[in-house]
């Protein structure tokens, strides 16, 4: 193998992400906890998964679903103990499952301590732990808009000065400079980590450090008085000055794997994160992908999306980060739509584009990230009113787009059916008894109405089902080496339907075949590429072994991996 990939468990790994709150209800409260995830252990582990990302379950009000922390030391009220938490992470490494932890330190909650001293005064010993302004001519101190209001400012009457939040008005951001800040973050993860915890996913960290003198926006003719712009947000000088330190201070101290998200890097900011010599992070999860569907408005105008353009962006990270960093691989998380409506085909063809988009994740350099109910081929949801959404970022759209950017109704309720939040917040669907098995109380978010059909048990019982897929993806990501390092180069780049591409490890060689639409193409191996025999190891159809891999008429969303000799 190369010298420069050193091998790591978290680079052979599969990563779970387990949103709690819609994971499982142990208790009938309608919101999904940590005995929950305890009770469905055997089931990831019968997947085969070696990680589970937990998405934040320290104590909160709850306005972000966890990312407005008030205390990081104990464990949401609705989620349990930290007693039930610490049996987690004992029963999970009795079965060889590692735990990660969300660590969100970009912003606290409101209804911190830390906060509530902050606002109690100018003089306060904790005033520096945010970032507090005077206001400009007044009016707020610049025009930056906010993920889930109209600006990032709010103004605190009896103080007389304006509080940055990023995010809500309830999730103010830490001063970073501070270093006595830093130092309480520190001694924070040390807190986790000496508990035996195996790593940390860090929200948004890469807007640790805001842009100097925090200067106007360009508005560039946008509608709306507030312009939302990530490269005054993200990527800013001091960074790395902080992530160097933590590493140093914390991370480097624990065999621990750590992926930061990281909205708006391009490949070449991602290696000052994720290079092997760059002592930061291990991987971090970046958004080109996510974004190219967004039309010139931002994520919420859907554009069509080609794959060719697709393709371009993951081989760009393929080959930027080859040999130097590792990337991280996913189609959907609790913030996107899920994936088999998004890029697959929730309709006719679920189980097979559920499949081959699978195969894509598990077949690329990197570590897959599995988010919950993705191994079941779960879709996206309609419901019928904003009543019934539960997620601050769609109501925040919602206001906006009716008061400010004067669109109606239904095109708001059609924007929110592609891109909202809550399209993979609905509770996880086990079986096909009321509620889908996830509670025997009301939950929290209603239940996707597919759910007799696509549930869990359903899933077990079918040895052809989306899970059992995953399952022999998994295992084959274990049993080859060459899936998890072999270099990659694609083939066919400029084929409209099909993505392909070859991973080779020394003399082991791995071919990828992804038919990625309805269509049925004919797929060509280019000449150059000799072989004499060909071994399938894996395909979402039936496949004649003695075809010939020179020319395959593909079926809809055909997915087959061989290896080649
Ligand atoms: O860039 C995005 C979408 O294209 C955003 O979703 C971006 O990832 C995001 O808003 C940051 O998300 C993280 O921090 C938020 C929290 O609401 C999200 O759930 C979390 O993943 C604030 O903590
Ligand atoms: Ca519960």
């Amino acid at each position: 193998m190369k010298e420069t990939l050193k091998r790591t468990w978290w680079k052979e790994a599969v990563v779970y992400q387990v949103y709690p709150r819609s994971f499982y209800d142990s208790n009938g409260d309608g919101i999904g906890d940590l005995r929950g995830v305890i009770q469905k252990l055997d089931y990831l582990k019968e997947l085969g998964i070696d990680v589970i990302w937990l998405n934040p379950v320290y104590k909160s009000p709850n306005d972000d679903n966890g990312y407005d922390i008030s205390d990081y030391y104990d464990i949401m009220d609705e989620f349990g103990t930290l007693a039930d938490w610490e049996e987690l992470l004992l029963k999970a490494h009795e079965k060889g499952i590692k735990i990660i932890m969300d660590l969100v330190v970009n912003h606290t909650s409101d209804e911190h301590p830390w906060f509530i001293e902050s606002r109690s005064s100018r003089d306060s010993a904790k005033r520096d732990y945010y970032i507090w302004m005077d206001p400009k001519d007044g009016k707020e101190p610049n025009n930056w808009a906010s993920f889930f209001s109209p600006s990032v400012w709010e103004w605190d009457e009896a103080t007389g000065q304006y509080y940055l939040h990023l995010f809500s008005k309830k999730q103010p951001d830490l001063n970073w400079k501070n270093p006595e800040v830093r130092r309480e973050v520190y001694k924070m993860m040390k807190w986790w980590l000496d508990k035996g915890i195996d790593g940390f996913r860090m929200d948004v960290i890469n807007a640790l450090a805001k842009a100097e003198g925090f200067p106007d926006a360009p508005t560039d003719g946008k509608k709306g008085r507030y312009v939302f712009c990530p490269s005054l947000y993200f990527n800013q000088p001091g960074i790395h000055e902080y992530l160097k330190e933590m590493n140093r201070e914390v991370l480097s101290k624990y065999d621990i794997m750590t992926v930061g998200e990281t909205g708006g890097v391009t490949p070449e900011e991602a290696l000052l994160y994720v290079g092997e010599d760059r002592d930061e992070l291990n991987m971090v999860f970046q958004f080109e992908h996510m974004e190219i569907d967004a039309g010139p408005s931002g994520k919420w105008e859907t554009v069509p999306w080609k794959l060719t353009d697709f393709k371009r962006i993951m081989s760009k990270w393929q080959l930027s980060l080859q040999g130097k960093g590792w990337n991280s691989l996913y189609l959907n998380n609790h913030d996107q739509p899920r994936m088999v409506s998004r890029f697959g085909n929730d309709k006719e063809f679920r189980v097979e584009s559920a499949k081959m988009l699978a195969t894509l994740l598990h077949t690329l350099q990197g570590t897959p990230y599995i988010y919950q109910g993705e191994e079941i081929g779960m879709t996206n949801v309609r419901f019928r009113s904003i009543e019934e959404y539960n997620d601050i970022e769609i109501h925040n759209f919602y206001n906006i787009a009716l008061n400010e950017l004067g669109l109606d109704e239904k095109e708001v309720m059609e924007a929110i059916y592609l891109k909202g939040r809550d399209n993979a917040r609905t509770p996880m669907q086990w079986d096909d008894s009321p509620n889908a098995g996830f509670t025997t109380g009301k939950p929290w978010l209603g239940v996707n109405p597919n759910y007799k059909e696509i549930n869990v048990a359903a899933a077990l019982k079918d040895s052809n089902s989306i899970f059992y897929y995953y399952k022999k993806l998994i295992q084959l990501r274990k049993e080859n080496l060459v899936i998890v390092y072999g270099d990659y180069r694609p083939i066919l780049e400029e084929d409209e339907n099909i993505y392909s591409y070859i991973r080779t490890l020394d003399d082991d060689r791995i071919l990828v075949i992804l038919n990625f639409f309805d269509r049925t193409p004919e797929f060509r191996l280019p000449e150059d590429i000799a072989y004499d025999s060909a071994e399938l190891l894996i395909s979402n159809y039936n496949v004649d072994p003695a075809e010939d891999l020179r020319s395959i008429k593909l079926r809809p969303y055909e997915a087959r991996v061989y290896r080649i000799r």
